[in-house]
């Protein structure tokens, strides 16, 4: 299987995030997409390849003009206030407030954003851009006929909508490759998104759509960030009535009830009969991860790979979520080793 790897990812390397009340080194790091690099190289998954440019266009299908150009100019205009440190947003356009973009920088970034986990360096906006361009690549390789590729994107995108970000993700990249497959010809794409976190930036990009299916395996909300979407109740608006799926799991679930959630999102996207699946290639459904409460052990990552083959359909794989740092390479590799094995 391919991979595509930039090591422009490194520009993004926030400062801290809040746990526990306390400014903590971030979960979301650089080394986690060094982990998942060495592990394709022990393997020998297959060959590893530098991101093409495909420029702006393929992002701006999904995300709007106006969010675009806040997270390329927040960084400078952030420094040219006199500041050194990351910038972060504080003020959000909550319940019983106007949801009208202010002219302020700071006014805006809470305007696009929905948490305080998503703070922007230096870096963050060539970094996320190539995460982007990583996975359009990736995609391109499936589109030839490739029976499956891998995005190793780093910052991750699934809880990123057209014009809001939030928890580690600016660019939304499985969505941005999913709507390059439509513009290439596709009909109809089905989004698999296995990370332990609600993908809702994914669901609401989609929700109204009955050409892509989103189905999402996760924490539920009544317990887990983000805590304001991803229950069994939303299944689709207008249109996209019945092309949302969600199985939002209890604390604590491990393979017999995660494999089982699996099988009937499977059995769904089958049915649903795709030209293609990309996957939201979370791993943080790992027993050890440090901000999650599934159980998952590195065995049950092959038998995940090896049921999603089963669908026996092209399959672009878009890395997300992990923050076991140590293991997340051995997880997600286990999840495509799976795959070609199968
Ligand atoms: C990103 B992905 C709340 C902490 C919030 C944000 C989690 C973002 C996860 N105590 N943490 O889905 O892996
Ligand atoms: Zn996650």
């Amino acid at each position: 299987m391919l991979t595509i790897y930039s090591d422009d990812h490194r520009l993004h390397h926030a400062q801290g995030e809040m746990v526990g009340g306390e400014l903590q080194p971030c979960f979301e790091m650089p080394a986690r997409a060094d982990h998942v690099l060495a592990r394709v190289q022990a393997q020998q998954l297959g060959e590893i390849r530098a991101p093409q440019e495909f420029g702006l266009a393929p992002i701006a299908r999904i995300h709007s003009a106006d969010y675009l150009v806040f997270l390329q100019k927040a960084w400078a205009g952030w420094a040219a206030q006199g500041n050194s440190a990351d910038f972060l947003p504080g003020v959000f356009p909550a319940r019983h407030m106007r949801a009208k973009r202010p002219d302020d920088l700071y006014g805006q970034y809470g305007f696009h954003s929905f948490d305080c986990f998503a703070p922007i360096t230096a870096g963050t906006w060539q970094a996320v851009y190539s995460s982007a361009q990583v996975a359009l690549t990736a995609q391109r390789e499936v589109a030839a006929g490739a029976r499956s590729a891998f995005a190793l994107c780093r910052p991750p995108g699934h809880h990123a909508s057209s014009d809001v970000m939030g928890g580690y993700c600016y660019l939304n990249n499985v969505a941005i490759a999913a709507q390059a497959f439509f513009d290439q010809g596709a009909a109809r794409v089905a989004i698999l998104d296995v990370d332990y976190h609600h993908g809702n930036g994914t669901q609401s990009i989609f929700y109204e759509r009955a050409d892509v299916f989103v189905a999402n395996i996760h924490g539920s909300p009544s317990f887990e960030y983000p805590h304001f979407l991803g229950y069994a109740d939303e299944t689709g608006a207008g249109a996209g009535v019945g092309y949302n799926l969600n199985l939002p799991l209890a604390a604590g679930s491990a393979w017999d009830v995660w494999g089982a959630a699996l099988d009937s999102a499977c059995q769904r996207i089958a049915a649903y009969a795709p030209d293609v699946v990309l996957v939201s290639l979370g791993v943080d459904t790992y027993k050890d991860d440090p901000i999650s409460r599934f159980k998952l052990d590195s065995p049950d990552y092959l038998r995940m790979g090896q049921r999603i083959a089963q669908l026996g359909k092209p399959t672009l794989f878009v890395m997300e979520g992990g923050y076991a740092v140590a293991e997340i390479g051995i997880n997600a590799v286990n999840v495509l080793e799976g795959f070609q094995g199968a």
